[in-house]
């Protein structure tokens, strides 16, 4: 069992973020941009420096001491996220850049063993393009071809369609848990077990679910789940790649390099076991370090709390957006976490974003990489405000002053 606080103590909570405590343009912070990337505690920046400071030396590959520790504490981290995910095995843990190359190591090396000329791979119509982009590529490069699962002007998939789109032609089927454009959470558990019971594999693309509500791969029976370190009040370039290890042990390598190999002659070379064999180069030991920290920081506050209080913020910025005059929100699934997006009549998203920041207020405006969900919806961009740990009422009450003078300014 994790160890959760029975108090969701805010004020603590907020002083370990010392980028919260500034002012922006002249007004204190309110960071509503975690979608896009989250903010340190100072127990993260602080593991980092240690590292650098103490333990800094290449790992898998010495046998002096600094090395076994750096060495020690890079593989301690493998086994302290697989229990966050609660994997099988500390093997299952892939340390990647990010969601990004997660999704690109299977794209290829998934399609180069198992998809061939006229096989589907299926993704949903709400996807971030790093989980469009890198199947375009593989289904080119092998005539296999992308069905797009579609959804509703709610913003949520359409299910029945789903899973009459699971043929014998379908190799995988990729799919966002929660959308970063519209905030809708999918009913992955239910899409994976249809997959599966035409003995499809499917990705889960985690990125926006992580930082918003406990993992379990084994409950969830997903063949792949992939997250970002910096979305999860980690660092940047550090993600994960969780795989089935019976799949896994199928997959070619992606890289070649120094770690991922048993042996090398110019004959030819055979690779190492799992992890390593998806793990060439030297990998970034600080920023694991850094991710294993923001694991034991949230296990602090409790995942099942950040949840709670999260769900309960949604609602309350629900409800205040929706009282606001000529705004109208994209996306309005059942359910929903972590980000709301919004357009005002006549006003484009940027002039949002641009006099919110005047408050102080920081949101983020544009497509948000999921082009065709703009395209669906029929509209260039929105404003999208999203949540994180550390928000409170009374930064939804800003952003809402700052909506309110935005209508005002432009009437
Ligand atoms: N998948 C989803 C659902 C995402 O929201 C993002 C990033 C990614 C994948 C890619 O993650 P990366 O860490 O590899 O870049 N989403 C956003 C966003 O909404 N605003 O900035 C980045």
């Amino acid at each position: 069992m994790r160890q959760e606080k029975i108090t969701f103590d805010m004020q603590s909570l907020r002083g370990d973020f010392p980028v919260l405590q500034q002012s922006v343009n002249g007004r204190p912070l309110v960071y509503l941009d975690n979608a896009a990337t989250t903010q340190k505690p100072r127990s993260v920046i602080r593991r980092m420096k240690e590292y650098y400071e103490r333990e800094n030396s290449n790992i898998h590959r010495g046998v002096h001491t600094l090395s076994s520790r750096a060495t020690d504490a890079y593989e301690a981290a493998r086994e302290k996220i697989r229990s966050f995910i609660n994997a099988a095995h500390s093997r299952e843990i892939i340390f990647v850049r990010g969601a990004t190359e997660g999704i690109n190591l299977v794209a290829h090396t998934f399609g180069k063993r198992f998809v061939k000329a006229g096989d589907e791979i299926l993704i949903s119509a709400m996807e971030h393009h790093s989980n469009i982009v890198p199947w375009q590529m593989m289904c080119e490069e092998r005539g296999a071809h992308l069905k797009v699962i579609p959804m509703n002007k709610r913003g949520e998939l359409e299910l029945n369609a789903y899973e009459d789109m699971l043929t014998s032609k379908t190799r995988l089927v990729a799919v966002v848990h929660v959308s970063n454009a519209l905030g809708t959470v999918n009913p992955i558990e239910k899409m994976i077990a249809a997959a599966h019971g035409k003995g499809i594999p499917v990705l889960v693309d985690g990125a926006q679910s992580i930082p918003h509500m406990p993992i379990d791969v084994q409950a969830l029976d997903c063949d792949f789940f992939v997250f970002s370190g910096h979305k999860m009040y980690g660092p940047t370039g550090i993600g994960v790649l969780y795989g089935r290890k019976e799949i896994l042990d199928l997959l070619p390598p992606y890289q070649g390099g120094g770690d991922m190999i048993r042996s090398v002659t110019f004959a030819g070379t055979s690779y190492n076991t799992l992890p390593h064999k998806f793990e060439a180069g030297t990998p970034n030991i600080a920023g694991v370090l850094g991710l294993e920290a923001a694991v034991d920081y949230l296990n602090g506050v409790g995942m099942s709390l950040i949840a709670a209080h999260e769900t309960a913020l949604m609602e309350y910025a629900t409800g205040k957006l929706k009282a606001l005059d000529d705004l109208r929100i994209i996306g309005n699934a059942e359910k929903k976490a972590g980000a709301i997006s919004f357009v005002l009549e006549n006003i484009h998203p940027h002039d949002i974003g641009t006099i919110l920041d005047q408050e102080g207020v920081a949101i983020r405006s544009g497509h948000h990489c999921a082009q065709p969900v703009m395209d669906f919806f029929s509209i260039p961009a929105t404003a999208r405000a999203s949540f994180g740990l550390y928000n409170t009422t009374s930064d939804i009450d800003k952003l809402t002053q700052g909506i309110k003078k935005i209508a005002e300014v432009f009437k």
